[in-house]
């Protein structure tokens, strides 16, 4: 499916209060909200989610801090949903992401970076399923 994506907008946005603007410039760029939930993460939802980098050196402050508040999380669709997404969150590193884009507004550091987007359309499918059952027969 090229036409779906998933994001999270990550605890540090929603702490912050950016929840509602950041929605709201998903829609205006286009992507339509097809599943949204409003969540908590355990310590082992966030690790099975981010297991792929349990090699990483920051996977326990990235589980940490992906447990620290409530999160947002959503399937979004757009024609190139994936592609033009990424566009729009910016660069992981919120000091190399360009203006206007959603963690170069609300985003502090490569961590607390205000909002995960899909890498791949199989990624978007695996992540959107992992959060929404209505996904997994995708
Ligand atoms: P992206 O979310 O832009 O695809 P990835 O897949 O490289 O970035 O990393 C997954 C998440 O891990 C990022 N969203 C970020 O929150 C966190 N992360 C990436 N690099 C670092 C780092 N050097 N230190 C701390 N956290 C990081």
């Amino acid at each position: 499916m090229s036409n779906i994506t998933f994001t999270m907008i990550k605890p540090d946005a929603v702490a912050n209060g950016h929840t509602g603007k950041i929605i709201d410039q998903i829609i205006q760029s286009g992507f339509k909200i097809v599943a949204m939930k409003y969540i908590h993460l355990s310590n082992d939802m966030a690790g099975a989610f981010y297991a792929v980098h349990k090699e990483r050196s920051f996977f326990n402050e990235l589980v940490g801090f992906m447990t620290s508040g409530p999160i947002v999380a959503a399937v979004l669709e757009k024609d190139n949903a994936v592609v033009d997404f990424r566009k729009l969150i910016g660069a992981t590193d919120p000091s190399k992401a360009d203006a206007g884009t959603i963690r170069n507004l609300y985003a502090k550091s490569i961590d607390a970076n205000a909002i995960h987007g899909s890498d791949s359309d199989e990624n978007a499918a695996i992540e959107a399923s992992f959060f929404f059952s209505a996904f997994e027969r995708f």
